[in-house]
């Protein structure tokens, strides 16, 4: 463990007394993780940094989600510069504001960058992908152009990981908007519904939640795209919960999505594949869930939601779901029985913190020929409930995950981005700014010891 001790002993007595509240840790400040790593925080002050990708200019550059900005970071010095700021973007307390970003696959001729965002189409909050062309010698993005909007959004599981394919399209990762729970369980959810012939022409977008979208560079639908009962849309794939990461590894689309108390999922996404929420969580084993339709419980709104209470609606067994062209994920993260304890009292109030799931919130690949040779052929996921990535080991073929979790880099963090660098030695990770998650002993944390940050996690050994 490498760590700077930089608070003073009068500073621990102020802490323990009450009297100051814990120093944050600001640019350059070290992170104890295990050797042969070396954790710091490289930047600070981000505002909800949400997407990270390599620029073209070898800088990584970022969204902030709530700040409505794209930045553009120096990976050697942590050095800032704000390449554009969208004053178009609603920002919410969380999964609203500005999202993903993807570099055009001939951004070297065209300059252009594709960005997704949450915006107020009169009052109604809608979603939106939109590209600039970035201005090497202003370093600025200019000459918006929307590409595809009135895609529907929401206060909850807004999806928004935006990749472009080997295929040179565009996928969007569409969450369900969070309907059928919490505060939205009475709306509808529409994971399943697909778009109808009548819709498409229209424009109306409404069927696109709980999907995977994939669209020409210019927003059109692809002739290529997969017709799903007897309808060609932007759709690509159906039945998602909240996809917040989706990666290429060679022809492999690769997605991650949070499951509901159990069965967060790595999947690979093929056209017109129903990835089975709402009605089938992970794999189809009747396992610690069974779907409700809230939206159809009488007086819905005045019926206490409890977590797992039984109300006047039928269960829906994943079994009894027959659908033919169902895939089932690849790993779970985790699938538990049904008589798994969802109120551990060492969690108090925020008892889901004591679930088996992860929330994942991106993926990255690790080369087979990095330098880390343990993580070699590795899918590499961001948890934003634990504060750690964790690693999924590959098989040869790249299509299917060997082994278990592997954890690495536990702070009292939301990891919300994780991006790896060329040369396959550096880690870098974007947090959230706030939020429920785990401390490093695995106890409830409300308090994110590097909020708004990018860390970077090198790797010392040979
Ligand atoms: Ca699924
Ligand atoms: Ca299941």
């Amino acid at each position: 463990m490498r760590f700077k001790r930089r608070i003073s002993l009068g500073f621990v007595v102020l802490l323990a007394l009450g009297l100051v509240t814990p120093a944050l840790t600001a640019s350059g400040d070290s992170i104890p993780v295990a050797e042969p790593f070396v954790g710091k925080t490289l930047v600070d002050g981000l505002k909800a940094p949400w997407s990270l990708i390599w620029g073209p200019d070898g800088q990584l550059w970022l969204t902030e989600r709530q700040g409505k900005t794209v930045v553009s970071v120096n990976p050697k010095n942590g050095q800032k510069t704000t390449l554009l700021e969208i004053p178009e973007v609603n920002v919410g307390p969380q999964h609203e504001g500005l999202l993903g970003l993807a570099l055009a696959p001939d951004f070297a001729t065209s300059g252009l960058v594709y960005l997704n965002y949450t915006y107020l189409d009169g009052q109604i909050e809608k979603h939106k992908i939109a590209r600039y062309k970035y201005d090497p010698a202003s370093k600025k993005l200019v000459e918006p152009k929307d590409v595809l909007t009135g895609i529907p959004a929401g206060v909850d599981h807004q999806g928004g990981r935006l990749v472009f394919g080997p295929d040179g399209a565009l996928y969007l990762s569409k969450g369900e908007l969070g309907h059928n729970q919490g505060g939205n369980r009475c709306k509808r959810n529409d994971a399943q519904r697909l778009p109808t012939a009548k819709e498409v022409a229209a424009k109306d977008y409404s069927a696109y939640v709980g999907k995977v979208l994939r669209l020409t560079p210019e927003g059109e639908i692809p002739a290529d795209n997969p017709v799903i009962n007897g309808v060609k849309s932007h759709v690509f794939t159906v039945g998602h919960r909240n996809p917040q990461g989706l990666l290429f590894v060679g022809e492999t689309l690769f997605e991650v999505e949070h499951g509901p108390s159990t069965d967060d999922e790595l999947n690979v996404l093929v056209s017109g594949g129903n990835y089975g929420w709402p009605y089938i969580a992970g794999y189809r084993d009747d396992q610690a869930y069974a779907f409700i339709n809230w939206s159809a419980v009488k007086d819905c709104a005045k019926v206490d939601p409890g977590a797992y209470l039984p109300v006047n609606q039928p269960k829906v067994l994943e079994t009894s779901r027959k659908a033919k062209d169902f895939k089932e994920p690849i790993r779970t993260f985790y699938t538990m029985p049904t008589n798994y304890n969802f109120q551990d009292s060492k969690f108090g109030a925020l008892a889901y913190l004591g679930w088996a799931t992860i929330a994942p919130s991106s993926l990255d690949y690790y080369p087979p020929d990095g330098p880390i040779k343990a993580w070699r052929n590795s899918i590499i996921i961001s948890s934003l409930k634990n504060g750690a990535l964790y690693r999924v080991p590959l098989s040869g073929d790249q299509k299917q995950a060997q082994g278990d979790l592997i954890k690495y880099f536990p702070t009292a963090n939301r990891y919300r981005q994780v991006l790896i660098s060329q040369d396959g030695r550096a880690i870098y990770v974007i947090t959230d700014n706030a939020g429920n998650g785990l401390d490093e002993a695995g106890l409830p944390n409300q308090t994110m010891k590097n909020p708004g940050s990018l860390l970077v996690f090198e790797y010392k050994g040979q």
